[in-house]
């Protein structure tokens, strides 16, 4: 550490010198929208096992208290500094963070995205958890199975506004929505990833429409913090709560019936496919190319499309009958 902190000092040249020592720890950060985040925590632990794995590396887990990207550039601007081998970043905004990862391309740092993409200018590939039609529609399958075949009022609880995994997941919900005519889709919210926005924003939706009947939150933060608000109003049944969950948050609320049933791929898995990924790509062992794969390690390989993104696995459903065994993991 010494001999690079040293070399960094001597300028540019020594720098990128030291972005591929020969025979080195390779440093990948893993950059998330938020800290405090038990999705992202979870994620983390799969960079370790990664690591542990592959021997010579270093996880630096980091990221803004806040979901922004204002947070997140300045975090990659301090990467840079260090120089980091590589960069996996969770973008709070697909287009916002594309100068900075840029610039850290150029100083030949590895860029990917997971789990909420950057535009493919600034980064080398984009790993989705799962592809972003089947998160989508799986959504919207949620709400409708809620509904228990009436009509009725759904709206959704997001993260961020600028979010690139929860609005595209949006834009496919309301692509397909017309396919489940009892789905009536009245409003859009965003949390931001903070549990007492999203508590807050879960009332604001149930005041403002006595006749909701499902919320939708595809986040983690907010599918918690809005089964929490319902739980707290005695509200049990009359709105059900669904959306992408972590097993571990989500089990007393299943069991409650406040929300009865979720989604969501391993966060696990994630972290770990997202740092074989980087890995492979800073060491230049692997190069993205469309149509090409790319391996996960342990979890076999993935397919990049036109846009250098490929999905790790499908979206897997929860509910009484499992909830027991995957809340003891993620
Ligand atoms: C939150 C974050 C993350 C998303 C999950 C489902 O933890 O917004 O990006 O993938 O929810």
């Amino acid at each position: 550490m010494k001999f690079l902190k040293s070399l960094a000092i001597g300028g540019a040249m020594a720098l990128a010198f030291a972005a591929q020592p020969a025979s080195a720890e390779t440093t990948i950060a893993l950059l998330v929208k938020n800290l405090g985040n038990g999705f992202f925590d979870a994620a983390a632990k799969g960079a370790e096992q990664a690591a542990a794995e592959l021997g010579d590396v270093t996880i630096i887990y980091t990221g803004p208290t806040a979901a922004t990207p204002e947070g997140q550039i300045e975090i990659i601007n301090s990467l840079i500094a260090q120089n980091v081998n590589a960069i996996a970043v969770s973008a709070n905004d697909a287009d916002a963070l594309v100068p900075a990862l840029k610039k850290a391309m150029e100083r030949g740092i590895a860029v990917i995205s997971f789990d909420s993409g950057v535009a493919a200018e600034g980064r080398q590939m984009n790993l989705y958890a799962s592809a972003p039609d089947q998160i989508g529609e799986k959504l919207v399958q949620l709400a409708d199975e809620q509904l228990g075949g009436q009509p009725g009022n759904v709206a959704i609880l997001s993260a961020t506004s600028t979010a690139t995994n929860q609005n595209a997941w949006i834009e496919i919900f309301k692509d397909v929505v017309g396919n489940y005519p009892n789905v009536n889709l009245t409003s859009v919210v965003y949390g931001d990833d903070k549990q007492d926005k999203s508590y807050t924003e879960a009332k604001g939706l149930i005041d403002s429409n006595p006749n909701l009947r499902v919320i939708v939150a595809p986040t983690t933060v907010g599918i918690a913090a809005a089964a929490q608000y319902v739980t707290d109003n005695g509200l049990i049944g009359k709105v059900i709560v669904t959306g992408l969950g972590l097993p571990s948050e989500m089990a007393a609320h299943v069991k409650s019936g406040a929300a009865p049933t979720f989604a969501l791929w391993n966060p696990i898995d994630l972290g770990y496919a997202a740092t074989v990924i980087a890995y492979n790509l800073a060491t230049g062992k692997e190069t993205a190319a469309a149509g090409g794969e790319l391996s996960m390690g342990k979890l076999g390989n993935v397919t990049l499309d036109d846009t250098l993104s490929g999905p790790m696995a499908p979206p897997f459903t929860f509910d009484a009958s499992n909830i027991d065994e995957f809340a003891v993991i993620y």
